[in-house]
């Protein structure tokens, strides 16, 4: 009796096996399927923390992790656009899209019908307000104003969960059609009194709107993760565990976070006002100046513009403590080392900048990539070529990699300590200084980049939205 049922078990164990080897070989699983597709297919939401162009073509925090999952799977990136967090969602659940990676924050209702991958970044939401308006100090206080988010957003999802257990008097207006620019938007030309966005998004799109704040966090961190459909194939899905696992720890996760977010908060409120008001006064009469010069030396014209912003505030008679002079601040000597006669003059200025720029672009090892390139040759046009070599090597000294920025800027601020200064070849520097010049570069950059983007659209204020029909308004819980 024994013998026979483990030979039963045995037979039912080996067809078993068998059945699973036939539908094995007869239905490729998800990552097979892609494989033999040559694509993955993404679908994500254009947005500046996720996905859109820039001067080079397409990026983005999402695209860029998105575009190395394809290259892990061996495949190429395709992505599909969503207008809104349903049609997102909806684009997984009836396979139009492998994933979708959106600035998702992983919450408890999206749990039960979405796969969560690993999370890679931690935001909490905020309650955006206009500085001189109402500024709430508490949820309470939310019900005081008007208040507007996106529909099927975390922000909904955390409104409602308020509603029915702390605030029933609580009402609040969702569109579909409105992502955090358009939201932020309203709060700054006075149509709306609050919002609620993402730590990382107000981090990114304050500079564009001055006159907002954050009122309070409304959540601790939030976990973002990308999103799987629920099926029981979960190949791809494991498939993205040991993606995240090696770009935590081959430095992909934190390349692709200083990449997009290592620069930003440097531009406080004052200085995102002052560039606003510049901008609309300034930029106007170098514009052309700025377009010429960057087309002769193979540069783009809004860096030179930031470049200058950030030298003179596009003072053509700026004069510093050193003498240095101009709308793009040559030092005597370089001016002459260019041939630039008058630093005065803006023509000259720009010119001489462009090409001093290009010159340095070129003179760093061919194995330096783009970005990394340009932001080193910026460290170099501030603080000299010799010091930026310097900085270069502590780097490689210390088991850092000096064709990246993101270690390089962090060996810079060394070369003002005498035991680091003293062994390098061109001594003390301020270094602290190219690392804020570099980082309120690229601030303004983008700045003057997505105000000339035409899907973003940014913003021209005092243009007020107005609230669509499909806006949704959430009645009190009474
Ligand atoms: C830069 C020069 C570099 C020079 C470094 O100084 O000026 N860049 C230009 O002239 C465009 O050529 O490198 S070196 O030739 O290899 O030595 C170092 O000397 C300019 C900097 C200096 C800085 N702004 C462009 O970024 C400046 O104006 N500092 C003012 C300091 S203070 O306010 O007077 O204290």
């Amino acid at each position: 009796m024994k013998f026979s049922f483990t030979r039963l078990i045995t037979r039912l164990l080996i067809s078993l096996l068998c059945l699973l080897t036939i539908t094995g070989s007869v239905r490729p699983n998800a990552v097979e399927q892609i494989r033999s597709q040559g694509e993955l297919i993404v679908v994500t939401r254009n947005s500046p923390t996720t996905y859109f162009e820039d001067n080079v073509g397409t990026t983005g925090y999402e695209y860029e992790l998105a575009k190395a999952f394809a290259e892990h799977l061996g495949v190429k990136l395709v992505i599909k656009q969503a207008d809104n967090l349903s049609d997102l969602y909806s684009s997984i659940e009836k396979n139009e899209a492998s994933l979708a990676a959106a600035n998702l924050t992983i919450t408890d209702t999206r749990n039960k019908w979405v796969r969560f991958s690993t999370p890679y970044m931690q935001v909490s939401q905020q309650v955006i307000y206009r500085r001189g308006g109402m500024r709430p100090e508490t949820e309470i206080d939310l019900a005081k104003g008007q208040l507007v988010v996106s529909s099927d957003s975390s922000h909904a999802e955390k409104l409602r969960d308020l509603q029915s257990k702390q605030i029933p008097e609580l009402t609040w207006s969702e569109s579909p059609d409105f992502e955090s620019v358009g939201l932020l938007q309203m709060v700054a030309t006075g149509e709306v009194d609050f919002t609620i966005v993402d730590s990382n998004e107000f981090q990114m799109l304050q500079a564009y709107y001055p006159n907002l704040s954050v009122a309070f966090d409304l959540t601790g961190a939030q976990p973002l993760a990308w999103a799987f459909p629920q099926t029981r194939d979960d190949s791809l899905f494991r498939a993205s565990e040991v993606f995240f696992r090696n770009a935590q720890t081959n430095g992909l996760l934190s390349e692709v976070r200083e990449r997009f977010y290592g620069h930003l908060g440097q531009l406080n409120y004052v200085g995102a006002k002052r560039f606003k008001r510049q901008t609309a006064k300034k930029l106007d009469k170098y514009d052309d100046l700025f377009q010429k010069a960057a087309e002769r030396h193979d540069l783009d014209w809004r860096l030179l513009a930031a470049m200058s912003y950030q030298e003179s505030h596009w003072n053509p008679r700026a004069k510093s403590f050193t003498g240095v002079r101009g709308l793009m601040m040559l030092t005597r000597r370089t001016a002459k080392e260019l041939g630039v006669k008058n630093r005065l003059d803006p023509k000259q200025s720009i010119d001489g900048g462009a090409a001093y720029l290009a010159k340095l672009r070129k003179r760093l090892p061919k194995r330096i990539q783009e970005p990394d390139r340009t932001w080193m040759a910026l460290a170099a046009y501030n603080v000299g070529y010799g010091h930026l070599t310097d900085a270069r090597k502590l780097a490689i000294k210390d088991g850092g990699d000096d064709s990246r920025w993101m270690d390089v800027k962090d060996y810079l601020p060394l070369l003002s300590e005498k035991r680091y200064y003293k062994k390098t070849k061109h001594g003390y520097a301020r270094g602290s200084e190219p690392v804020s010049y570099v980082q309120n570069i690229r601030r303004y950059f983008d700045v003057l980049v997505w105000n000339n983007s035409p899907e973003l659209e940014l913003p021209i204020e005092n243009e007020g939205i107005q609230i669509t029909a499909d806006v949704r308004v959430i009645p009190p819980l009474l």
